[in-house]
């Protein structure tokens, strides 16, 4: 990794201005669009969709960082994984045959990822990481933005990066769940290379997105 990454909370941003908000992310260098899909039955709630992407997309050259919460992945992996420059994670638990999703999300030119509940010990998907690029610790229950950090995956964040230094794989660790100000520093240190930001810290609403996105690259570095 050569410098640590922002991906912003697309749950969070401003669905009224949203091209602002692009434009002020592609000026202020934000890394990856975090766009979290939901379907009511994985998790209870519904958020971000195929067309939405679509959206972001005809706009934005910032690739996109899907976050699929939903069940039947191999069945919507296709939407999704046409976006260039896309990572696409799954949550492995879901799919039977977790390898074949990723390889089929390879397959389709996008990177594949996983995503992992808080409550799921990381070394239960050591066989994955050949086949991922990306993994996000989740440090909040998936569902909603505007959660309290669970204390215990900060643990869990560090334990990955050994696991990932161990297998000497080149993969991206992610954390997503109240990315806040204070939490940051905290999640940087433990080893996280990329920050899913959404109300905990880019979008607190209390200073525009560029300044907040240079206080994140400070307590980052
Ligand atoms: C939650 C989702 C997350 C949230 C993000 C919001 O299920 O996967 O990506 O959008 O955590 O950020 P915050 O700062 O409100 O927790
Ligand atoms: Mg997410």
């Amino acid at each position: 990794m050569d410098k640590r990454k922002i991906s912003a909370s697309m749950m969070c941003a401003n669905f009224l201005d949203l091209r602002a908000d692009l434009d002020a992310m592609a000026e202020h260098g934000v890394d990856y669009l975090h766009i979290d899909v939901m379907d009511g039955h994985y998790v209870p709630n519904f958020t971000l969709g195929v067309d939405f992407c679509r959206a972001v997309a005809s706009h934005s050259g910032i690739p996109l960082d899907v976050h699929l919460m939903i069940e039947n992945v191999d069945a919507y992996i296709p939407q999704f994984a046409r976006f260039p420059g896309a990572t696409v994670c799954i949550h492995p638990e879901v799919p039977y045959h977790p390898i074949r999703s990723l390889q089929l999300i390879r397959s389709l030119g996008a990177r594949p990822g996983i995503a992992l509940d808080p409550a799921l010990l990381p070394e239960r998907f050591r066989y994955l990481l050949p086949e991922v690029e990306l993994i996000c610790i989740m440090t909040v229950n998936p569902g909603y933005s505007g959660q309290q950090l669970i204390p215990q995956t900060l643990d869990k964040i560090a334990e990955t990066a050994a696991m990932i230094r161990r297998e000497g794989q080149n993969i991206e660790l992610e954390v997503d769940g109240n990315v806040s100000w204070e939490n940051i520093p905290r999640m940087a240190a433990a080893g996280a290379d990329v920050m899913v930001a959404g109300t905990s810290s880019l979008f607190d609403g209390k200073a525009d997105l560029g300044a907040n996105i240079r206080r994140m690259r400070g307590l980052m570095a």
